[in-house]
């Protein structure tokens, strides 16, 4: 009991804390996380989330509010699963669920939206002093020839030319960061998926968009500028790079990780495999049942970090 309160004391004090890499920010005297409706004035946010260790986002509002209370039943915590509370209500920007030393966070669609949740996110964790964070992006995303349902643990995230790099204006200018994210994780995620039944998982590049019709190469648009066979020809070139999903936020998530020495790993599923079509026909329950896939195997990899299994 002694050393196991020693532990718990200790690893408080111990890890890699969250860096936030901005020269005002501990000079402010209150810092407003506006869209996330918290502020280090009226929030006690040390108390609220110094215990977090692992951090879930995903696009859907409804999706993230199910993973937290997926997780809830999982980690068998008291109290009723049914009953978690949106931490960011007074806001319908994000929605954001804690359980326990996880907490569930929703992004919506795309690079900018995603980019202003990850900046508040970063600040909170870095105000709470959380420590050994490991933050996952659980998605969809299209395959890049992989049978739909497959899971693509993100080696690289890839860039329209398939770099493993991040543009960035800034003050009118571009600037480049690097988007590979942690290896020990993404392994670590490739076992937990081979101890599970009938789970295919594969480790590849994911290919970050800003559009999901003409920015994917899709034929089904409203607008369309080029022709069938250019579309399998890009698709061609991104396997041959390596790619093997395409979503749109994985590459300003690698970029922000990896500054910030937060370990990050993005979790997709393949809805659909490109070279077959653009439109996304599987039924309701199938495509419920595919979303459930990343956070089946994250929720394994938190259980496995926490001893539970
Ligand atoms: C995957 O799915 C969304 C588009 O349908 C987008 O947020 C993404 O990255
Ligand atoms: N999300 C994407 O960004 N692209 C797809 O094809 C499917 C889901």
């Amino acid at each position: 009991r002694m050393t196991c309160q020693c532990q718990e004391v200790m690893s408080l004090f111990s890890g890699e804390l969250v860096q936030v890499k901005n020269p005002y920010l501990d000079g402010m005297e209150e810092d407003i996380l506006y869209h996330l409706s918290l502020s280090t004035k009226t929030h006690n946010l040390p108390e609220m989330f110094g215990d977090i260790k692992f951090v879930c986002v995903g696009g859907s509002a409804n999706r993230m509010k199910a993973f937290a209370q997926f997780i809830h039943k999982e980690l068998e915590l008291n109290g009723n699963p049914e009953e978690v509370s949106d931490i960011c209500e007074a806001t319908d920007r994000y929605c954001m669920y804690k359980v326990g030393p996880v907490l569930s966070i929703s992004h919506g669609m795309g690079v900018p939206s995603i980019s202003i949740m990850l900046h508040e996110l970063i600040k909170l964790l870095h105000h709470a002093q959380c420590r050994d964070v490991v933050l996952f992006r659980l998605g969809t995303s299209g395959g890049v020839g992989l049978a739909p349902g497959t899971v693509v643990v993100t080696d690289k995230a890839v860039d329209y030319s398939f770099l493993p790099q991040f543009e960035q204006v800034v003050l009118g200018k571009v600037i480049t960061r690097s988007t590979e994210l942690d290896e020990g994780v993404a392994k670590e995620l490739l076992q937990c998926s081979s101890e599970l039944q009938n789970f295919p998982t594969v480790i590849g590049n994911t290919l970050c968009t800003h559009d999901f019709y003409e920015g994917q190469g899709r034929l089904d648009g409203a607008l369309c500028s080029f022709s069938h066979e250019d579309k399998l020809e890009y698709l061609r070139k991104a396997y041959e790079a390596g790619v093997r999903n395409i979503e749109m936020e994985s590459s300003v998530f690698a970029a922000m990780c990896r500054v910030c020495g937060l370990k990050g790993a993005v979790v997709c599923v393949a809805l659909l495999n490109r070279f077959d079509g653009d439109q996304i026909t599987a039924t309701h329950d199938v495509l419920v049942e595919y979303q459930q896939r990343p956070q089946i195997l994250v929720s394994h990899f938190i259980k496995k970090r926490l001893g539970y299994v």
